[in-house]
């Protein structure tokens, strides 16, 4: 322990079986009663549809909601009451947001594998998407943003999203104005595992979504899991937990810099984690002076001492050696407050999103760089990328072969379909090689 709340450790001390238990998350409290509610609660959805989600935003949100879809005096309150600074950074965002999504948007693409043989890869928009906004301890109307852009730019046009409502039964404008411009025109008034649950099912006022997207607590994240998992459930984007951070810094780093980056993401929630890497042990202490400072006039600082509680200062021997601790922990977010950030980018294996030098803080990232902040948590960054356009879509391949194309290559075909013992196979390649022959 020190001064910062977190835990200092000296990595070249440690065994394998040491390190590997400093990088493991902490564990997610009472897993077994949120598993058994959210059962309970996307089994009273799916049986009793809108009943079900009216009782259940009575217990949860405490407000009594007739008609769960925003109405157009709603939006329009909302475009009224927002300050004209707020909307105009809402479209600042958006733009940059859509101009990095767009440039990477996949093209389809064609190309003949033997003269008459063409094989070609088009993409369409999911059916109906379903996305999520949470309003538990801060509403995000960034996510907004980082969810509809993408889906717009795929081309989605049944595009809905489901957001908790105040206990004046309202939904927060500003969230409103990020959903009218990403071009959502269906919002509805429910939240957490019941908002799931009636994306999932569908109940008479909300449609059934083909994908559902977006984080929030462990009920809505545990919702999600179990939705995607049932034969005829929604697919879901990636698997959502706790926000996390981790920063590369070396001695030449700004420590007032490296600890607001950290407490920029341990405001987030009590359960999120925040880890400093260096190789610099005066660097380290300078950033938990700088951290114990910065709290004492933090707003939501007791949310962010319960996140440093279980967060960590690693000291190691090398500079390298805090990318080999980064690429086993996968963060989230990694922040390389180094001296030639951009010649370790190469060492980088496994990352959400990476935040190069100095003046380029994740939370610039989570508004307005242009990235998504819809990113892979609790280590998933191994194997699965952040959102995008793609997330969005279905790639389609499509082949087409004239009669020389399948005098070229049916031969192998039926060579292997016979090396399978399928008969009919060969059967279907060779019944046209006969009939052109
Ligand atoms: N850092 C969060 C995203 C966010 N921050 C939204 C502010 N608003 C998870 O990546
Ligand atoms: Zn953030």
């Amino acid at each position: 322990m020190s001064g910062a709340g977190w835990q200092r450790i000296d990595w070249n001390t440690l065994d394998a079986r040491a390190r590997a238990d400093v990088l493991r998350r902490p564990a997610q409290s009472a897993c077994v009663e949120v598993h058994a509610s959210v059962e309970r609660i996307l089994a009273d959805v799916r049986a009793r549809g809108d009943a079900a989600l009216r009782a259940l935003t009575l217990q949860f949100d405490d407000v009594t909601i007739d008609d769960f879809a925003v109405g157009e005096a709603e939006f329009a309150r909302a475009m009224g009451d927002v300050d004209a600074d707020v909307q105009a950074a809402i479209d600042d965002a958006a733009r940059r947001i859509e101009t990095f999504h767009r440039a990477g948007m996949a093209a389809p693409y064609a190309v003949d594998t033997a003269p008459g043989v063409r094989c070609e890869r088009v993409l369409r928009p999911i059916g109906r998407v379903g996305l999520y906004a949470p309003a538990g301890s801060a509403p995000l109307p960034s996510t907004v943003l980082m969810l509809g852009i993408p889906a717009q730019l795929a081309g989605c046009t049944d595009t809905i999203l489901c957001t908790p409502p105040g206990k004046d039964g309202a939904v927060d404008p500003v969230l409103l104005v990020a959903a009218q411009r990403c071009g959502i025109a269906r919002v509805f008034k429910v939240g957490g595992a019941q908002a799931i649950a009636a994306m999932a099912f569908g109940t008479e006022s909300i449609p059934r979504c083909d994908k559902v997207f977006g984080p929030g607590n462990a009920y809505v994240t545990e919702a999600k899991r179990i939705v995607s998992m049932q034969g005829d459930g929604p697919a879901i984007d990636m698997p959502a937990g706790p926000s996390e951070v981790l920063v590369i810094a070396d001695g030449g780093a700004d420590p007032r810099f490296v600890a607001a980056d950290l407490l920029s993401q341990a405001e987030h929630g009590r359960d999120s984690q925040v880890l400093l890497v260096s190789d610099d042990g005066a660097l380290i202490e300078a950033v938990e002076a700088a951290l114990q400072a910065q709290l004492a006039t933090l707003p939501r600082r007791a949310i962010a001492r319960a996140a440093l509680a279980q967060s960590r200062a690693i000291q190691v021997q090398a500079l390298a050696d805090a990318f080999d601790v980064s690429n086993a922990y996968a963060p989230e977010h990694l922040i390389l407050a180094v001296r030639t950030p951009r010649a370790w980018l190469p060492r980088v294996r496994a990352a959400g999103s990476v935040f190069l030098g100095d003046f380029s803080p994740e939370a610039i990232g989570d508004y307005c760089s242009g990235t998504n902040h819809v990113l892979p948590t609790g280590g998933a960054a191994r194997a699965i990328s952040g959102l995008s356009v793609a997330s969005f879509q279905t790639a389609i391949t499509v082949q087409c072969v004239d009669p020389a194309g399948l005098s070229a290559i049916g031969g192998t075909a039926m060579i292997l379909a016979r090396a399978e013992g399928l008969e009919a196979h060969a059967r279907a390649v060779g019944v046209r090689l006969e009939a052109t022959a």
